[in-house]
Order: C-alpha cells, then structure tokens, then sequence
C-alpha cells in the first residue's frame, strides 16, 4: 500500500467490539484478567494500550519500520534512546539540533558520564574524526533545527555501520512522507509527533520507529520500565492528525516554497534558509535523500534583534509562538525561544545569530500567508549597510 493509504488505515482495523471505524480512546489505567496469568494482551496501560499500540504500528508502517513505540514528548522519546546508552559511552552529535535536544545531552545526560561530541555533520569528515573507541551512537537531525542543514545520512550510516555504531536520526522536520531514515541505513528513527505527526498544534507527543529486534526489546523495556508513556487521548489525537499528512505535507511545502521565493534577495534580509532553494548549499543532496524540502524557512533579517523583532511581531497569521509543523503557520526567534539554553557563544559560532527567525509554514491559503509576510517586511527598515 502506498503512503496516504498507510496513513489512514495502518494499525486500525474497526473495533472488533463495536465496528466503530475509530480506534477508541481506551481510557483505562489497567485491564481484568480472567484468572491468574490469564489476559488479553494487555495487563497495565503504562505497559500496553490498544490506541496506542494503533498508533505505534500506524507510524512503524509510515516509517517503513518493523517496530514503532510512542512517548509523551519528543524528548521523552530521545531519553528513551539515550538509555541504550551507560556511563562512559561517548556520542557524536550534528551540532544544530533542537535547543531542548542539546539541553538533554549537555544538561542532563552528561552528568550521568555520557559524554558528546558537537560537530558540523555537513561533512562526513568531521563525524569520522570524533568517533572515538567508546563511541556508541551518532545522533543526526536532518533537516536541522533551526539552520535547515541537510545531513548526508547514507555516508555517515556506511561509516557507522563499518564501525559498529549505531545511528539515530530525529526526523521531525521532514517527517516520515518526506524522508525515510531507516531505509537510508539509519538504525532507529525519532520524531516530536507534537509536530507534523499531529499536525494541529494540540498535542505533546515522541516516537522511535526500528527494525533492529534487538534493539526495539531494549526500547520496549526502558519505555515500561521508564515509564514517560503518552496516554490513549494524545495517541487518538496523534492517530487522527496522522491520517491527513500526505496532503498536509504537500500544502506545506506548497506554501513554503512560494514564501522562500518571495523572502529570496528582499534587501530587508541578509540570508534565507530553504532546502528547496538552488541556493541552498545542499540542494542537491535534499533533492537526493528526501521526497520534497519540507515547510521550514529560516531567515536572518538585517539588523540584529530589533529587526527581527519588528517583523516577527507585525506578522498577524504567522503566530509568534515555539512549535511547528501544526496546520497555522508559526514564527519563532530561535535564540530567546527555541535554543535560548545554548550559551551564546556557543550559538553564534553555530550561525544561530540574533537577527535569525524561524518559519513554520501552514496550511492557509497562499496569497494571505505572502501578503502577511509582505506587509510585515514592510515594518522593517531597509538598511543601507548590513549591522
Ligand atoms: O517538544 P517535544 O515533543 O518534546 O519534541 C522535542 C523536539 C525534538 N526534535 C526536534 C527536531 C524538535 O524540533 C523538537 C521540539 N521543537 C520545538 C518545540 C521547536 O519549536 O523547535
């Protein structure tokens, strides 16, 4: 079966019970056993759910994997994976990730004797010359967040596998109808399903997606035994967004594309950032390794903070908000919002500079969301030398 069709009916079959079309909402904290030992595959929701485990198949399909498990956030899926990992192993990791993912790593993993290595992953070189005898696992975002760096996943998977390490990549801004990590080589998937998986902005959700058996028995473990479980609302509400993202994805990208087009060579903006640009230094390998460029833009206006300031407060449908990926187009300052527990000097030399402001581009229609844009870049002052 093809993706939209995956999409809407992978892991949900009608209700045996009633022939209700929907997974229902098991609403249920634990299940009666018939007699002792004696149960219907489910014995305590932290363990097991059928909303979610419609959902972990649904996504395990979307990600051509064999295994999907779910989580209560992204990062509660990242943690998961990260407790593969014990103290002394060592990770490389693509330096422009999530500010919350870096967090995670920097913040709290490092002071269970994890240790990590930041590098620019545009150059496989650069992976290959941190990768140490203890290192376990590489950790990739593709495209990264917010810089819209596009990771070569096939070269880093080859060099992991001939050095037996496992690579992880968060697939978050693609999404699985745009990019398909494990059939790149990567061993595990993970996405914040709060974004596009969702789709509408009305959930907090994670999943990782294998088809390494030995490592899903380990994940399945730590996630019962960890515990950071969503409940079978947020599954529905994950589920229901799931089924729209093929023609979601394409409205995005729609959009996304006629908004970077328009930004290109404004004299209001020193850089723009789109995969789907000729522009963009990796094109190429975007157009290689992914089904489309996503809905992601990222733009630096002239003029530092004020400026960016000035247009990311005039836009009216673009929200000022953190998030991404929801049907309403969002616009972010990823150095006082997304990434703010990056110390500066740290973000700056990764190019996450003042005047960078990030798009989430949505759904509505096209001409409103570039007149938006286009009365909001008319708020700010044009420049005659670059600050
Ligand atoms: O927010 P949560 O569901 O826990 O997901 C964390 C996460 C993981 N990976 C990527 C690539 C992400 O972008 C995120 C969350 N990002 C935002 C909230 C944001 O505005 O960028």
């Amino acid at each position: 079966m093809k993706f939209a069709t995956r999409a809407i009916h992978a892991g949900q079959e009608p209700d045996p019970t009633t022939g209700a079309i929907n997974v229902p909402i098991y609403q249920t904290s634990t299940y009666v056993q018939e007699e002792i030992g004696k149960h219907k595959g489910y014995e305590y929701a932290r363990t097991g759910n059928p909303t979610r485990t419609a959902l972990e198949a649904c996504l395990a399909s979307l990600e051509g994997a064999n295994h999907g498990l779910c989580f209560g956030s992204g990062l509660g899926a990242s943690m998961n994976i990260m407790h593969l990992l014990s103290a002394g192993d060592h990770v490389v990791v693509g330096d422009d990730v999530y500010g919350g993912t870096f967090r995670l790593f920097d913040k709290v993993l490092s002071r269970f004797g994890v240790t990590f290595s930041w590098v620019d992953a545009r150059d496989v070189k650069n992976i290959e010359k941190a990768i140490k005898p203890e290192t376990k696992m590489i950790w990739l975002e593709t495209p990264t967040n917010p810089l819209l760096q596009i990771i070569d996943i096939k070269a880093i998977t080859d060099l992991a596998k001939s050095k037996k390490i496992a690579t992880v990549v968060d697939n978050t801004f693609a999404s699985p109808y745009l990019q398909n990590p494990l059939a790149l080589g990567a061993d595990i998937v993970v996405h914040s399903a709060t974004k596009y998986l969702g789709g509408h902005s009305d959930v907090v959700g994670g999943a990782i997606l294998t088809s390494d058996e030995e490592m899903y028995e380990r994940l399945k473990f730590h996630q019962n035994a960890v515990g950071s479980v969503p409940g079978p609302m947020d599954c529905f509400l994950i589920l229901r967004g799931v089924k729209t993202l093929a023609v979601r994805m394409e409205a995005h990208q729609k959009n996304a594309m006629a908004i970077a087009k328009f930004l290109e060579n404004k004299p209001q903006i020193e850089r723009i950032i789109y995969p789907g640009l000729a522009a963009h230094p990796q094109h190429d390998l975007a157009k290689k390794q992914m089904n489309g460029f996503g809905a992601m833009v990222s733009i630096v206006v002239k003029g530092g903070l004020e400026n960016a300031n000035k247009f990311a407060s005039s836009t009216k449908l673009f929200a000022l908000a953190e998030s991404l990926g929801g049907v309403e187009s969002l616009i972010c300052h990823p150095v006082s919002m997304t990434h703010g527990s990056i110390p500066k000097e740290v973000r700056e030399a990764r190019g996450i500079v003042d005047g960078l402001v990030r798009l989430s581009v949505g759904i509505e229609d096209t001409d409103d969301l570039l007149a938006d844009v286009e009365q909001a870049l008319a708020k700010v002052p044009q420049l005659t030398e670059a600050k």
